[in-house]
């Protein structure tokens, strides 16, 4: 039987922090190893580890594979949270492409001049209250199900709870005005592999920090 996946990364969230919530709430177990110095970053390009010099890179079932995006379609599609038809797994990705482009705006926000910041913010506010919540909300509603696809959880539900949490970490009160939206965070939380991932101690990350950035610009040699 393989192994644990191994996840190459730094120690912070950036976007292989969304495949950590995936394998967290699938329920598998994984190592990692941060990347901190240059050296180790250019271990892994001599050794061929990363097809396109980049991270993230997880190494699973005797593959490496890289690209956010084909690592947590591998991962979703293993462990069943990818629907059950061609059907299904379209609104999957639609749904998954919303939060992924809400949290792309969030996830810069820590890199931007202090002049730029509270522009940002208001940018966050009115997307994720205008354009991307009430979408989720009235699949919720229309649905009148447990999760964004019906009594089963997907990695649709598994990505628009990690964005809920990241927006509010943003603004608290963010989900005021969506009270199916509330309910959702609230079942989500108390899914116990979720559960878990929720607890301090877990392989989560916290919010991007200026050490977050130090690495990052010393592991690619930036500045
Ligand atoms: O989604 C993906 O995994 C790729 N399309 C992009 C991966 C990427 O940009 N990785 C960055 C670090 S994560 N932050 O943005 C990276 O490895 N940059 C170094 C480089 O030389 O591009």
């Amino acid at each position: 039987m393989a192994g644990k996946p191994k996840l190459y990364y730094f120690n912070g969230r950036g976007r292989m922090e969304s495949i950590r919530w995936l394998l967290a709430a699938a329920g598998v177990e994984f190592d990692e190893e941060f990347l901190e110095t240059r050296e180790q970053f250019e271990n892994l390009l001599k050794d061929g580890s990363l097809l396109f010099q980049q991270v993230p890179m997880v190494e699973i079932d005797g593959m490496r594979l890289v690209q956010t995006r084909a690592i947590l379609n591998y991962v979703a599609a293993k462990h069943n949270l990818y629907g059950k038809d061609l059907k299904e797994r379209a609104l999957i990705d639609m749904y998954v492409e919303g939060t992924t482009d809400l949290m792309g705006i969030i996830r810069v926000h820590h890199k931007l001049p202090p002049e730029q910041k509270e522009k940002n913010l208001s940018l966050i506010i009115e997307r994720a209250t205008e354009r991307y919540f009430p979408v989720y909300e009235k699949v919720l509603k229309d649905n009148g199900e447990r999760f964004l696809l019906g009594s089963l959880m997907t990695w649709a539900d598994v990505q628009l709870i990690e964005t809920i949490l990241m927006a509010e970490e943003k603004e608290s009160t963010i989900l005021s005005l969506f009270p199916l939206l509330q309910a959702f965070k609230t079942r989500m939380c108390e899914v116990p592999t979720i559960k878990k991932f929720l607890q301090p101690g877990s392989q989560r990350k916290p919010p991007p920090d200026e050490k977050f950035v130090a690495t990052a610009n010393r592991v690619f040699n930036r500045k």
